[in-house]
């Protein structure tokens, strides 16, 4: 009896153990992500809004979850995607920017950016801070360059940019 008891506790504590480097792991992986052509469209006078772009991609081994983002720039940041309904672009909120293990993601490519709410006013060449926070509680902060809008570096309009902002009211 005394015995069994005594084995039973040590299955808990290595358990127990088990769980906590698990933990480690996750945390350690979640600092995998890094960051790359992060910018900013310029705004154009009396707009509301911006739209920043950039690719996370995650060397860990283990999925990451953006699910916040923050800036001093502005009132706040979302994350939003664009849908067509009838033909209209419009943009929809996401809880979060999910990146998975040792993949990419590349907001101007798939239509997913982020939204800046009530910007300061941001010209081409201003450089923004914004900061990210993970699923796991990691942070992560990202300097954007503010870039002109009508035409990135391949001559293309920016996706997000020539758009009209349509949201969602829900
Ligand atoms: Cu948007």
């Amino acid at each position: 009896m005394m015995r069994s008891r005594t084995s039973a506790r040590r299955v808990l504590a290595a358990a127990a153990s088990a769980a906590v480097s698990l933990l480690g792991l996750a945390a350690a992986a979640s600092a995998d992500v890094t960051v790359e052509s992060a910018w900013i469209a310029e705004m154009p006078p009396g707009a509301t809004t911006a739209a920043g772009f950039a690719t996370f991609v995650n060397t860990g081994a283990e999925d990451v979850a953006i699910v916040a983002a923050d800036s001093a720039c502005c009132e706040r940041i979302e994350f939003h995607e664009m849908q067509m309904a009838d033909g209209v672009a419009r943009m929809r909120p996401r809880p979060a920017l999910e990146i998975p293990a040792g993949e990419s993601l590349s907001l101007a490519a798939t239509g997913t950016h982020l939204m800046l709410i009530r910007p300061q006013p941001l010209q081409a060449g201003e450089r923004v801070t914004i900061r990210f926070a993970s699923e796991s509680g990691q942070e992560l902060a990202v300097e954007f360059e503010v870039r002109a809008r009508k035409r990135d570096a391949a001559g293309a309009a920016p996706p997000g940019g020539a758009h009209h902002h349509h949201h969602a009211q829900e």
